[in-house]
């Protein structure tokens, strides 16, 4: 709701604004590409719901900015983990901050520890792929392109590398905000929320890791649908706050990669909205749409005390799926605009976006060697799940045109020593795998000789493969040869 206070605060600020423009013989650009820098200055990156200082009124720079790519387990719900795929660690990535004019020079960097190659694509850039062909970059490498910002406006970034999909189902997404000469107005509290959609192996609730499900990527249908990469990321202690009479300016983005948000504040009513990120400002909406791959503004400007609920208001995804966030407001109450009995957490009894599923943890075992085939096919079956599910799929599958299949692999059944020595050294050039060509990279596994003969040992004794058991000593003779 709009205050009179606001009023004030927007008239002073033009004020301010407008004597500014007077002092300041800044050139005004006709085109953005015109825009001169001064300096360079690193800029500062914020994980999710923060966002870095405003721009206010700094003249356009070179902006460095250092983004790191780190493929990492986390918690997605209450015992349930995942193995993210991440812009800076985390789910979405890091908050990219610049004014229209900067000149970024983008830094993209390959933890050495990761498995796969990614690149960004930031659709706040101009040029082809935006971006995606200029970072391609192995694990262990750093990728640097620079771009002009043209354009003011909220923007996603992703990761777009083949299978696509794969790579935003797994975290990589994120936003960059391409502020307008002179910044956006200021405002009390601002937030950075972006939701996505999961669709793990076992169903929304079931325990322990749960690899990522191509179908049903394919069909859309999404166990988890959560903001900030995790169910219960801003409810509770995570809620996002403000006081009584603060204006609140929410960046919210929508990485998808299927389902589209309708983004909506349970109790508020959004003064402004910039509809899809961009210059066109809204009044008084409910309910925004945020197409995947999409981004908007929204600001109000909060009244009451109490605590409000964030939602993508498709309402099952809400309560049943984690799509569920908490802004805590402080403050006096004010009857005049709101006389009910407000309570804490009035949705939390509903709203956990949690089902209770009978447990199956599995014990993780220590790293000793195995007794028998049966120990051999327990300790196997937990490395596939960390390292070779990723991209060969939890039954062995393969993605069609990027990675092989491992059930029933014709490749993987005539040849042995050839199977140990693409895990042991990678893999690279063209192969045929049952009938079907591939011409990639896989690269090498940093396994014991132990866990190598215990996972291919899961692998031929699973899915229709010819059950070969594979032993240490034939590892180390392929590692020494
Ligand atoms: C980063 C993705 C990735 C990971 C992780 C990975 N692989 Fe691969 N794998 C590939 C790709 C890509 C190829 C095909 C390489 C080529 O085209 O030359 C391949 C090929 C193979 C092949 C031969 C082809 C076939 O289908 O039979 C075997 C065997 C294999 N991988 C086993 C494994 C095992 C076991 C693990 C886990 C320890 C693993 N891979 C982890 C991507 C991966
Ligand atoms: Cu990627």
């Amino acid at each position: 709701m709009k205050r009179s206070l606001f009023h004030i605060t927007l008239t002073f600020c033009s004020t301010f604004l407008l004597i500014s423009c007077f002092n300041n013989k800044e050139k005004h650009y006709e085109n953005s590409a015109d825009i001169p820098v001064s300096r360079e200055m690193v800029a500062e990156l914020t994980s999710p719901p923060h966002v870095p200082t405003p721009v206010g009124r700094r003249q356009a720079k070179k902006l460095i900015v250092k983004m790191e790519i780190l493929e990492k387990e986390g918690e997605m719900t209450d015992g349930v983990t995942y193995v993210y795929w991440t812009f800076g660690g985390t789910v979405p990535g890091s908050f990219i901050r610049t004014r229209v004019g900067d000149e970024v020079e983008f830094h993209l960097q390959n933890h050495p520890d990761n498995k796969l190659p990614h690149n960004i694509d930031l659709h706040a850039v101009t040029g082809p792929g935006g971006g995606a062909e200029s970072s391609f970059v192995a694990p262990g490498h750093e990728k640097t392109f620079s771009f002009k910002t043209l354009n003011p406006g909220l923007y996603v970034y992703h990761c777009a590398t083949a299978p696509v999909g794969m790579h935003i189902a797994n975290g990589m997404y994120g936003l960059i905000l391409v502020e307008p000469e002179g910044g956006l107005p200021i405002v009390d509290k601002e937030y950075y929320i972006m939701q996505g959609d999961f669709y793990t192996k076992g169903k929304n609730g079931e325990r322990g890791l749960q690899p990522f499900d191509m179908q049903k990527a394919v069909d859309e249908k999404a166990d988890y649908v959560v903001f900030n990469g995790s169910v219960g990321s801003l409810t509770g202690d995570n809620a996002i706050t403000a006081k009584v009479g603060e204006t609140v300016r929410l960046f919210v983005g929508n990485g998808g990669p299927g389902l589209v948000s309708s983004f909506h504040v349970i109790g508020e009513i959004f003064d402004k909205v910039h509809i899809e990120g961009g210059d066109k400002i809204n009044e008084n909406v409910q309910t925004t749409l945020i197409p995947a791959g999409g981004a908007a503004i929204v600001e109000f400007t909060v009244d009451v005390p109490g605590t409000f609920i964030l939602v993508d208001h498709s309402i099952f995804r809400a309560f049943n799926k984690g799509a569920l966030g908490m802004l805590k407001v402080e403050g006096e109450e004010d009857i005049k605009i709101y006389s009910g009995e407000l309570r804490d957490d009035i949705y939390l009894p509903e709203g956990g976006g949690i089902q209770e599923m009978p447990t199956t943890d599995e014990i993780v075992e220590a790293e000793i060697p195995a007794k028998n085939l049966d120990e051999q096919m327990k300790f196997g079956k937990q490395i596939y799940m960390q390292t070779c599910f990723a991209c060969h799929q939890a039954e062995g599958q393969g993605v069609p045109n990027a990675f092989p299949p491992l059930a029933k692999s014709d490749y993987l059944n005539a040849d042995v020593n050839r199977a140990i020595n693409a895990v042991v050294n990678g893999l690279t050039g063209e192969i045929t795998v049952n009938g079907q060509k591939y011409n990639s990279v896989m690269t090498r596994q940093m396994l014991s000789s132990e866990e190598i003969a215990n996972v291919l040992t899961y692998v031929y004794n699973s899915w229709d493969n010819n059950k070969t058991v594979v032993t240490k000593a034939m590892v180390d003779k392929v590692k020494n040869r």
